[in-house]
């Protein structure tokens, strides 16, 4: 039977420091995404972008903190469709938009996870652990903070209630190169698995995957992929507001892809921080939707023919 996915275009980008992202859904239509996943076999349904209305400036004790309203308002907005989203197709993709979007999807997907009576995981690909409360950033940019509001921190009474948390033990990540002291500490007390570059340069990125791949099988767990454009070097992925030197090569992030995509685990993708202002011809949005592909099944070759 035919699996389905569907693609959900956020073009939120008030939880980001520079404008641009706003134009990300749009870049990876142009990019070709949906009819990259219909040649793979998939049924695609595009469910356009999402809107929030005009919002009315809501203050906060942090003076840092901007376009609070908005992103409160995307939050909302992107957690019941992201619930939608979940409960009607096999694999939902969201498309940022910045990563303020993945607080909305994942209360939502945490949401649904509990429908089904099943823990949530999620690979977190990303220069940035996003691990600020509302009290610790500093930057004031919302996109910091979606990892410690959906695993249950405090501080965030000014975004919309947590109908469900995500166990930060569910969480793995990769590919961290910037943490902030604030981070640093929380990392340690909530105890996150966190691949930064040096143990990716170690181990490489199989072992650690595999090790999280079994124990999402072994939960029976729904599994998200968050995927933040600095997670790549910006040699390669130039189109981002927050490039940080050092990132995942092609192949690694290809790899990764692949993986993922053969342990048939996956749920559900966010693809954020595309800021298409950035980028150089497109590359990088061509680049996200060939990383998609890998992930939805292309395949250079069929493993069954490797053995030799
Ligand atoms: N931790 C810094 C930098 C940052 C986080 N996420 C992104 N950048 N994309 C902050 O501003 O919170
Ligand atoms: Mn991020
Ligand atoms: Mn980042």
């Amino acid at each position: 039977m035919t699996r389905t996915v569907s693609i959900l275009g956020a073009p939120i980008q008030t939880g980001a420091s520079q404008p641009g992202c706003i134009m990300g859904p749009a870049s990876l239509r142009i990019a070709g995404l949906g009819d990259i996943l219909t040649e793979l076999g998939w049924e695609v349904n595009d469910l356009g972008d999402l809107s929030i209305p005009a919002q009315d400036p809501v203050p906060h004790k942090n003076p840092a903190i901007h376009d609070l309203a908005e992103t409160r308002a995307w939050i909302e907005a992107l957690s019941d469709a992201a619930f939608d989203a979940a409960q009607k197709h096999d694999r939902p993709i969201f498309i940022g938009g910045d990563h303020a979007l993945a607080a909305g999807t994942l209360s939502g997907l945490a949401r649904h996870a509990k429908t089904q009576d099943r823990p949530l995981f999620v690979l977190w690909l990303d220069a940035h652990p996003d691990l600020h409360t509302l009290e610790t950033t500093t930057s004031g940019n919302l996109h910091g903070t979606p990892v410690a509001y959906v695993t249950g921190q405090p501080d965030f009474e000014a975004f919309p209630p947590l109908e469900a948390s995500i166990d930060p033990k569910n969480f793995c990540m990769m590919g961290i190169r910037s943490v902030d002291p604030a981070e640093r500490e929380r990392i340690k007390q909530i105890g996150l698995e966190v691949h930064d570059m040096r143990a990716i340069d170690e181990t490489g990125v199989l072992a650690p995957l595999r090790a999280f791949l079994d124990r999402v099988r072994k939960a029976n767990g729904l599994l998200h992929v968050s995927f933040d454009v600095d997670f790549l070097d910006p040699g390669i992925a130039p189109a981002v507001g927050t490039t940080v030197p050092g990132g995942a090569t092609f192949r690694e992030a290809h790899l990764i892809m692949e993986e993922v995509g053969d342990s048939d685990l996956v749920t559900s993708l966010d693809i954020v921080e595309l800021n298409p202002f950035l980028d150089e011809r497109g590359r990088t949005a061509k680049l996200l939707c060939d990383l998609a592909a890998s992930l939805f099944g292309r395949r250079v070759l069929d493993r069954m023919t490797r053995s030799f």
